[in-house]
């Protein structure tokens, strides 16, 4: 039997050379599915063999972003001018060796800001400790792709994410799979979708061993969207690309670079002489997609001077965590006004999902 590594190396090759169409769809797929379950196999051996401490770093503020870019872009002289944090900056590439965490306060929001080592080709696999630096975007809420006006092959840092389970401006997959004890594999679709039939499903399930399951598609998915939905590591994180080093460049160059970058919204800075860094502030919090929720004491009037910022997403539970380390232990309901209520006053309990301007009371015990 040959190790995970020559099979992982020979499934590629085969998916490589096979074109896809309507008869070898179904072969693909397995291929595919069989591909993605060996990287797993591959991953765990690794970790399991140690190899190199974690980094590890305290989350703190209301959300946290990630530099993420290759060697001498400038994400840590970025660091340095839009936050507090010191981190050292030099000519030459892997100057930031570890992980290097500051504040950024804007718009009454305290944002981490983490400045990482710099990303190369193979990270994914382990070069230039590339999986560790990978390991800390994965906890971020939000992607900053670095590149100077000199390197802009961006696909190799998307690459890399992408090989590590991390999906950049992608939603989750609308596909639910749920185990059961028994019962075969029942596949069912919402919409139609003449990428994937139930035999597709049900084979590539079974590359992961899956025999019994609920699975439903809500989404015109193909074999990877499949795939990424029945791997439990998947990220999917928002991001967009700063450009950095404007000085260097003529605007024409830079205008050019804008356009080929266009999927990521670039903004153009020079972090060294100061420009842009306003709009990139700016950027950076227009992304967290902050929800604000203000506060009302039971009985009391609501205090809507200064709102609690919260990530989107963010549930009654989630607000109780921001306040007090053992508050939702004690935590027995909230009561709602505004634009998540269903009418003012409207009794909710911790799964419910904050909105922009929402007021709350949270009732708890003793
Ligand atoms: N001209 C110019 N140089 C810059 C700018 N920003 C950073 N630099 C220079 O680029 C070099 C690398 O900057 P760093 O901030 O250390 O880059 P880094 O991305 O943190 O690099 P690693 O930590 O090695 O990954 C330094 O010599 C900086 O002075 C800029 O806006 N314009
Ligand atoms: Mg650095």
């Amino acid at each position: 039997m040959p190790n995970v590594e020559e099979q992982i190396r020979e499934t590629e090759e085969e998916i490589k050379k096979t074109t896809y169409n309507k008869k070898t769809q179904h072969h693909i797929g397995l291929l595919k599915a069989k591909l993605a379950r060996l990287r797993m196999e591959a991953e765990k051996r690794k970790s399991a063999g140690g190899g190199g401490e974690g980094y590890s770093v305290r989350k703190s503020g209301n959300a946290t972003v990630a530099l993420v870019g290759f060697p001498s872009v400038g994400k840590s002289t970025v660091l340095n001018k839009i936050t507090n944090a010191e981190s050292e900056v030099a000519a030459y590439a892997f100057t930031t060796l570890t992980v290097i965490p500051g504040l950024m306060e804007f718009k009454g929001a305290k944002i981490q800001i983490l400045d990482l080592p710099g990303l190369i080709k193979d990270a994914s696999k382990g070069k230039g400790r590339g999986r560790e630096v990978i390991s800390v975007v994965r906890t971020a809420d939000l992607v900053l792709l670095m590149v100077d006006v000199f390197e802009n092959n961006i696909s190799i840092l998307l690459n890399e994410l992408h090989g590590s389970g991390i999906r950049i401006n992608t939603a989750k997959p609308n596909i639910s799979i749920s185990r059961r004890s028994r019962g075969g594999v029942n596949v069912s679709f919402t919409v139609s979708n003449p990428r994937l039939t139930e035999r597709n499903v049900k084979s590539m399930l079974a590359e992961f061993q899956i025999y019994n399951a609920d699975v439903v598609i809500r989404e015109n998915a193909d074999e990877d969207r499949l795939i990424d939905a029945i791997t439990e590591n998947r990220v999917y994180l928002p991001a967009f690309a700063c450009i950095n080093k404007l000085d260097l460049a003529s605007a024409d160059a830079v205008e050019k670079l804008k356009k080929k970058l266009a999927d990521f919204e670039p903004v153009a800075i020079s972090a060294e002489k100061g420009t842009g860094l306003d709009e990139l502030r700016d950027r950076i919090y227009e992304k967290l997609r902050f929800v604000r929720v203000y506060m009302k004491p039971p009985g009391k009037e609501a205090d809507m001077k200064v709102p609690l910022l919260v990530k989107g997403g963010c549930t009654v539970g989630g607000v109780c965590d921001m306040l007090h380390r053992d508050l939702k232990k004690r935590f027995r309901y909230a009561l709602i006004w505004g634009p998540s209520s269903r009418f003012p006053g409207q009794t909710v309990g911790a799964e419910h999902v904050m909105e922009d301007g929402d007021i709350i009371t949270i009732v708890a015990r003793r």
